[in-house]
């Protein structure tokens, strides 16, 4: 279960930074009642090792490493025997999930108040928390339609054109490159992310900083939907989130690459787009402009400057650290 988990976050079986989370999480939770421990410590070190499997598979989406951190923290506490870490870890997975679920849903409702009767809204990649709020928008009787973006190269357009069609909702399926043709005619764009830097750039599917070059352009307002665990303590320190550069094959097909001798594909999954061009980040704890992603890091995940140094938070380093 759970190197099937790890697999299928790695091959984007289950993709989208919120799903991974809550994926993992529960892996973790599996994982730890299927072990059979010799002893407390011996549970203690499976469980990190579970962590760290779970670690390597995506780099850039911090809810991966944010998620895995809130519920590993758990076991640092002092526990006189395994049931009772394994009891408090489960409790601890449980909670997590509820609130990620919880989470996204405020997300639609604040989000949706943005949105006004008769926009027009362009969409990119797939993301749960931004369909949260234009889903939420419609539910209240507003009258919008969507462009929906193709999102080459795994065509995750394909999945929110569906949930588009299936609320009833009016949507044009573009090319990626004809999102700055159709700008003008664009009111809001609602994009997700992967990860929150501290000074509020948005980390999300490759092609949005491009759309949001084209927004500012048009002077269309951008608006980002992220949970709070979406957001990366270690950026305070300077630290740069890592852009998942994919399998080549993604882009021409190995028979065709085959056929070029000075020809390499690049393969970035996920670009950055500087706060300058997003307007708003809805989270669940409110809406707040780009430069205020600090508050939400020191306020809601709990980290103060000089707090992420490398390991805190798990009690072993893992690899990548818990943030
Ligand atoms: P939610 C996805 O990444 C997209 O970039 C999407 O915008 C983002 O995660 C957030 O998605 P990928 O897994 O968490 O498709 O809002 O590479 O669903």
């Amino acid at each position: 279960m759970l190197a099937d988990t790890a697999e299928k976050i790695k091959r984007m079986e289950i993709r989208g930074a919120g799903r991974i989370a809550r994926a993992a999480v529960t892996a973790l939770e599996d994982h730890s009642s299927s072990l059979t421990p010799r002893s407390l410590p011996d549970y203690l070190e499976k469980m990190d090792e579970a962590a760290a499997l779970l670690l390597a598979t995506r780099p850039t989406a911090v809810s991966l490493p944010n998620a895995i951190h809130t519920v590993m923290s758990v076991l640092r506490e002092p526990y006189t025997d395994v049931k009772e870490a394994e009891d408090a870890f489960r409790e601890r997975c449980r909670a997590f999930i509820t609130t990620s679920e919880q989470a996204v849903q405020r997300i639609g409702e604040i989000g949706s108040r943005h949105i006004r009767n008769g926009d027009v809204l362009l969409t990119h990649c797939n993301s749960e928390a931004a369909l949260a709020c234009i889903l939420e928008a419609k539910r209240m009787g507003k009258e919008i339609s969507v462009f929906a973006t193709e999102v080459r190269p795994r065509n995750q357009g394909y999945l929110t054109i569906r949930t588009l069609d299936q609320a009833g909702i009016p949507t044009s399926f573009i090319v990626d490159s004809a999102a700055r043709y159709f700008m003008n005619e664009v009111d809001l764009v609602v994009v997700g992310a992967d990860a929150v830097s501290v000074n509020g750039a948005v980390v999300n599917k490759i092609g949005t900083s491009q759309i949001a070059l084209a927004a500012h352009e048009a002077r269309t307002r951008l608006m980002v939907a992220a949970e709070t665990y979406k957001f990366a303590p270690r950026t305070i320190l300077g630290e740069y989130i890592e852009i998942e550069e994919r399998d080549p094959g993604e882009v021409l097909a190995r028979d065709l690459s085959g056929q070029f001798s000075h020809v390499k594909v690049r393969n970035p999954a996920f670009d950055v787009t500087p706060a300058e061009y997003v307007d708003l980040i809805v989270t669940e704890a409110g809406a707040i402009p780009p430069q205020m992603a600090y508050l939400i890091i020191r306020d809601i995940l709990g980290w103060e400057i000089g707090e992420c140094s490398p390991g805190v938070g798990s009690r072993q380093d893992t690899g990548r650290g818990p943030c």
